[in-house]
């Protein structure tokens, strides 16, 4: 069976591929389990634009009548913001989702396998999924991680949230060999608040660069992808005293109710927007505006090497 039969272009996705346009690739998950509604459609239709906006063309990828879709129309976004029963969908869960056509939103780790199958090398998103908090005893550590040791994808994001226990996403990401490089940083910014006490091993100051050390990492055939992170600018900023104690309440709920799997990550947002009045969400939807760009840029960048 051709892997093509699988995939399902927009046309504007269609035409970039043909002319060699720069393409950048979004999830799903985050608008249908990240964010609530209606701000995820309003989100999701703004980020494209800015990529736009920036030189390259935007590919929001999910899984929808047995195909994996690279490219949403309006009506697709809708859909996934306010259909019952979209499947959060990562690797694991890839087949089913498609082979009985139900509609699924894509995370950190199908976006990219869905980038890497339709031939896109960067991919924009808010946060990555990565070492739980209590991983010790729950084993709990997100799909998005292995993926980035072995589909050859750049993942631009703002870090991740101290939902997560964030040195050891780091450990991890050292072991499988992913390069995490800070964009005008040399600490691992915490989405909410761009710093964070753990130091990263990699930064650039240019966009540039960072083109030239994907075209160098594909060039050697390393295989896996690189995470560029990205700080939220600093007027969009939360204080870090006051979002970890809202993180600290979330998680202590979440272990209250029993909550496990891949319902952890969508109740602790949630929880997030609930606790802080939607502050939280403001910053959130800014700081993927902010990836965005950055990432539009890179990939126009990759383009002319
Ligand atoms: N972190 C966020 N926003 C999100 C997610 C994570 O700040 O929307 C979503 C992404 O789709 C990510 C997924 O890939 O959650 C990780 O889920 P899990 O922890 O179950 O692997
Ligand atoms: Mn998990």
């Amino acid at each position: 069976m051709n892997l093509n039969a699988y995939l399902e272009f927009s046309p504007e996705v269609a035409e970039a591929k043909a002319s060699g346009k720069p393409i950048v690739a979004l999830e799903s998950t985050i608008i249908s389990h990240g964010m609530p509604y209606p701000q995820n459609v309003e989100m999701a239709k703004t980020v494209e634009q800015i990529i736009r906006d920036n030189g390259a063309v935007p590919a929001t990828i999910a899984i929808m009548d047995g195909k994996y879709k690279i490219g949403l129309s309006e009506a697709d976004l809708e859909r996934l913001a306010t259909e019952d029963n979209v499947a959060k969908v990562s690797r694991r869960d890839l087949a089913e989702v498609i082979a009985t056509k139900r509609i699924g939103a894509t995370t950190v780790a199908t976006t990219m396998i869905g980038a890497a199958f339709a031939g896109i090398k960067f991919f924009v998103t808010g946060g990555i999924g990565g070492v739980h908090r209590g991983f010790e005893e729950t084993m709990d550590v997100s799909a998005d991680l292995e993926e980035l040791a072995q589909t050859p994808v750049t993942v631009i994001c703002a870090g991740a949230k101290s939902i997560l226990d964030l040195p050891r996403t780091l450990e991890y990401l050292e072991t499988k060999g992913v390069p995490v490089i800070g964009y005008k940083t040399d600490v691992l910014p915490a989405f909410y608040t761009g710093t964070s006490p753990y130091k990263l091993n990699g930064s650039a100051d240019s966009v540039d660069t960072i083109a030239s050390i994907v075209k160098t990492s594909t060039d050697l055939g390393l295989d896996g992808g690189v995470l560029v992170v990205n700080p939220i600018p600093k007027e969009h900023e939360l204080d870090a005293a006051y979002i970890d104690g809202i993180i600290e309440t979330a998680v202590a709920e979440a272990e209250d109710k029993g909550i496990v799997g891949k319902d952890i990550t969508p109740f602790l947002l949630g929880k997030i927007v609930e606790l802080t009045d939607g502050k939280s969400l403001k910053a959130n939807i800014e700081l993927v505006y902010n990836n965005a760009k950055v990432g539009a840029q890179i990939a126009s960048s990759y383009n002319g090497l």
